[in-house]
């Protein structure tokens, strides 16, 4: 008899646990947004910040997730594709920075540029409009799927409305602000995004390139990416002042968490309103941390702990920050994002399987395109007694397109 009674009690207390369940399923299914505390913000000659809420709905939250995993994802194939020698040469991963170049083009219109320096994948897989996983392994592998056909590598990538990809430490600095310059002379709605790191920041043409922007009120986000360390120096050794967002000046600054994506797009959102306004540049200063070394052939210990990167994986990662954030507010459930995490692993090995099947050019191309308007009929090669002929075949370069 009392078995009995205990049998007909557990098969309720398992109905119950089943409803409380479903109920608990179809709350987190029906919350379509929710709103999120953004990380403060530290000023430099603003009144006024970017806002301390932002409202987040549920299908940007899984874009957000869905895009960051994959920049993480692309850049451990790429890592993998470097130790077996079949990427050779430069080669600078983003990983563990992937909420500042997502955080940002979330909020970016599609008439906005960007110009970065080498460490560029994450960039030209944001703005690559055909087969962008292909267009960056592909360039890395040195095949002609690549979005510069195979030629330039990793410091050398080009989409439309993105610069680059460039090697000289601060060279993109007054490239960038050119371009702001063209949206203002041809009274383009458009903001250009000039992203350099902290080792760039005492740069002498960043400031020449931070006068010219203010004198002239260029709609230019200036953004230096402090990841605490320029190669090897971290950033107390190598820099007399390390408030990089009070460096440009007269320019108005802000201090992001770069750590933080939703913070990241609304300072990002505010810097866009700052420019179209009129008022001239803004200096983003996000602060941030990258897993790797600064380039593939750093080991990236030498200089900080083993257990300073350990730390920071495991307390402060963008994707796990945005995913914790997700769960609890029950915008997501974790499944969702389980499944998110598969297709994207399925989708970057796949691309990594096309890109390396892929062909080289042909010896002859190797100086054809490099200049849109067909200017020199020769291109010198190794030495000045070896040319090449030079041709247009493509109908116009990767970022003007
Ligand atoms: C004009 C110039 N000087 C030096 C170098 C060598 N160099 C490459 S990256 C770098 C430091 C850049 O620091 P940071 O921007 O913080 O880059 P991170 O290591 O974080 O990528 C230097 C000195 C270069 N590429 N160009
Ligand atoms: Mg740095």
């Amino acid at each position: 008899m009392l078995r009995l009674y205990f049998l007909i009690n557990a098969q309720k207390i398992l109905q119950i646990k089943k409803c409380l369940k479903s109920f608990n399923h179809a709350k987190t299914r029906y919350t379509t947004e929710a709103k999120f505390q953004t990380k403060p913000y530290r000023l430099h000659r603003l009144d006024k910040g970017p806002e301390p809420e932002t409202t987040l709905t549920k299908s940007d939250a899984l874009k957000y997730f869905e895009l960051m995993s994959t920049v993480r994802k692309l850049e451990a194939n790429i890592n993998i594709l470097y130790k077996a020698k079949i990427i050779r040469g430069f080669c600078h991963l983003y990983s563990g920075q992937e909420a500042v170049a997502v955080g940002m083009y979330a909020a970016l219109r599609p008439s906005d540029a960007a110009i970065t320096s080498y460490r560029c994948h994450a960039w030209i897989y944001l703005y690559s409009k055909e087969d962008p996983l292909v267009a960056v392994i592909a360039e890395l592998v040195g095949t002609r799927a690549g979005c510069s056909r195979g030629k330039g590598g990793s410091m050398h990538m080009y989409a439309p409305n993105f610069y680059g990809g460039n090697g000289i430490v601060g060279a993109q600095v007054p490239l960038g602000v050119g371009v702001a310059l063209a949206f203002k002379y041809t009274q383009k709605d458009a903001v250009s995004v000039v992203l350099y790191g902290d080792g760039a920041a005492n740069n002498g043409q960043v400031f020449e390139a931070f006068n010219i922007a203010k004198l002239w009120n260029l709609p230019c986000i200036f953004v230096c990416e402090n990841n605490q360390y320029g190669m090897g120096t971290s950033t107390a050794r190598h820099s007399a002042n390390t408030e990089f967002y009070t460096r440009g000046d007269v320019i108005p600054g802000i201090w992001i968490d770069g750590m933080d994506i939703l913070s990241v797009r609304e300072a990002t959102r505010f810097s866009i309103n700052h420019c179209v306004s009129g008022k001239g540049p803004i200096l983003l200063e996000v602060y941030t941390y990258r897993y790797f070394g600064h380039s593939l052939s750093d080991p990236g210990t030498s200089y900080r702990t083993h257990d300073e990167i350990q730390k920071m994986r495991h307390t402060n990662d963008p994707i796990k920050n945005f995913s914790n954030q997700l769960l609890t507010a029950n915008l997501v459930t974790q499944d969702e994002l389980h499944q998110i995490e598969a297709k994207v692993k399925k989708e970057v090995d796949d691309a990594t399987e096309r890109a390396k099947i892929g062909k080289e050019i042909e010896m002859e191309e190797l100086t054809y395109d490099i200049y849109a308007n067909d200017v020199m009929k020769e291109i010198r090669l190794t030495t000045p007694f070896r040319t090449g002929p030079h041709k247009v075949t493509v109908n116009r370069s990767q970022n003007l397109k």
